[in-house]
């Protein structure tokens, strides 16, 4: 059996144990690998150089906070992306899947190229690596002797649109392929931070969660995930408990609904940020030109909030934010500019404040610091002399209250993930919240191992059944639906 290259850079196997040798079915990854490059072979009529692998993600907790700098707590899951890539003679990249209902993409071999947000496809997030490889290389003045033509084919097992990041392990496997195939490895915490930022060539405004714990997990581990600098704690939960994780069945088209939804929020909690820094009594232009997240003003808010005798932020929300929606007037007289000029270096910014028509921003900054909180209630539980069961009953709460709190005052739930939450609720969940970007998707809930089975089961009943009746989706694919899940491992270049 191969070994890690070295520890800390991307591992190098040549063979499939080190990565699926947990319990996940061997042969079912040797049979991918072999249908993977028969495909190659079809379309390119060669070998691949090598193969990547990155997963998806399930994030138990910490939702929508990320970007605002604050730690949140995931586990790597089975399912993901494999990348089957071999250096081009043309000066093209070309991204042909295994599934036919993804039509071969052809790119110009230009990292420099903007990509085409306007016109969504699905080989984007290829290139989005592509270009991310190039920039880093770049920063860091090493030098790629110019662009390469490359052949592609990928395989993905992570359900698009389901809040299990099946972008980020894309981008992810994508730029560890093309690194394999330049000869190229870095520190995984320097690919885990420059991957996000590459992802954000698709056009959403996304923190760094995914990328993170695609790239850093650890089979067997959940992570606490830190940013500003990256670094991954392993959090080994306690036994008894399961995930499973459910689909909702609506799809979450995060980057078409960018401006309305996910980007939306990220320009709210920075208007929140502002708007508390200057109540606070922080200088208006200097609030304006350096406050970019909620996580910049806690410790005004903490100071706040020590008057009162209190340690939470919330309560400077709380008493300095009112609930109704905030207008673009009311926060321009506040911040003495237009907020066109406050986000003129940001289109995607500009494309949300052309939406909106309000901001919530008691509501956004609320969620974030009770959310910031839950992942470290979550941790300290875990390490916590709690008996197994109390562990996990107040683990499950707080999945509860995360969930309200993105439905309620985040509002990225929909009315599927509602009665999903609910059903797993009433079939025996200890605790049960959406995951992942949310607006569609994927519920997760901790259910105790014993009644898994059952539990699944009554979902089916409940759930899917009627949605199979109604052609939804067919009976033979609901196990990519909904399933347990364990700590699956980190991103890896294959030489098989
Ligand atoms: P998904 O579920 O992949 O759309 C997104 C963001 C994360 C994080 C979560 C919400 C990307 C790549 N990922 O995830 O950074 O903000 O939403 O917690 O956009
Ligand atoms: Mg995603």
């Amino acid at each position: 059996m191969a070994a890690a290259v070295e520890a800390e850079v991307v591992p190098t196997f040549s063979s499939l144990e080190p990565v699926y040798g947990d319990g996940s079915p061997l042969d079912e990854a040797r049979l991918r690998f072999a249908r993977l490059a028969d495909k190659f072979q079809a379309v390119y009529a060669a070998r691949p150089a090598l193969f990547a692998r990155s997963p998806g993600r399930v994030n138990l907790i910490g939702e929508h906070i990320d970007y605002e700098g604050y730690s949140v707590l995931p586990m790597a899951i089975r399912q993901d992306m494999i990348v089957a890539i071999r250096r081009a003679e043309g000066k093209e990249v070309r991204v042909a899947n295994v599934d036919d209902k993804y039509p071969i993409c052809v790119y110009p071999a230009d990292p420099d190229k903007e990509i085409d947000i306007k016109k969504h496809k699905w080989g984007h997030y290829f290139m989005c690596g592509y270009k991310g490889v190039y920039e880093y290389c770049r920063s860091k003045g090493i030098d790629m002797g110019g662009p390469v033509g490359l052949d592609v084919v990928v395989d993905g097992t992570v359900p698009t649109g389901s809040g299990l990041s099946s972008s980020a392990a894309f981008v992810c496997s994508a730029t560890i392929a093309i690194m394999g195939v330049l000869e190229k490895n870095f520190p995984k915490k320097e690919v885990a931070q420059f991957t996000c930022q590459s992802e954000r060539h698709i056009g959403t405004q996304s923190g760094g969660m995914d990328q993170a714990i695609s790239i850093m997990a650890k089979p067997g581990f959940a992570e606490l995930i830190d940013f500003n600098p990256i670094h991954a704690t392993d959090v080994q939960l306690p036994p008894g408990g399961t995930f499973v994780i459910a689909h909702c069945l609506a799809e979450s088209k995060k980057a078409e609904t960018a401006a309305t939804n996910y980007n939306n929020r990220v320009v709210e909690c920075r208007l929140a940020a502002i708007v508390l820094a200057i109540k606070l009594g922080m200088e208006t232009k200097k609030a304006v030109s350096s406050v970019t997240t909620l996580s910049d003003v806690e410790g005004l808010c903490v100071s706040f909030a020590g008057k009162e005798g209190s340690s939470d932020p919330g309560v400077a929300v709380k008493k300095l934010l009112h609930e109704e929606p905030y207008t673009t007037e009311e926060i321009e007289k506040i911040t003495g500019q237009s907020l066109t000029s406050v986000f003129q270096s940001s289109q995607t910014s500009l494309d949300v404040l052309s939406a909106a028509k309000h901001f919530k921003l008691f509501q956004r900054a609320f969620h974030v610091y009770s959310e910031a909180r839950r992942v470290y209630a979550f941790r300290d539980t875990v390490l916590s002399k709690l008996s197994a069961e109390d562990m996990l009953q107040k683990l499950g709460d707080l999945m509860n209250e995360s969930h309200y709190s993105c439905s309620v005052l985040y509002e990225c739930s929909c009315p599927e993930l509602e009665e999903l939450v609910e059903v797993c609720r009433d079939n025996g969940a200890l605790g049960a919240r959406l995951t992942g970007a949310g607006w569609g998707g994927c519920a997760v809930a901790l259910v105790k191992e014993g009644i898994v089975p059952q539990f699944i089961l009554k979902l089916k009943e409940t759930y899917y059944k009627s949605r199979i009746d109604r052609g939804v989706i067919n009976q033979k694919d609901l196990g990519l639906y909904v399933f347990a899940s364990k700590p699956s491992s980190g991103a890896a270049i294959f030489k098989l």
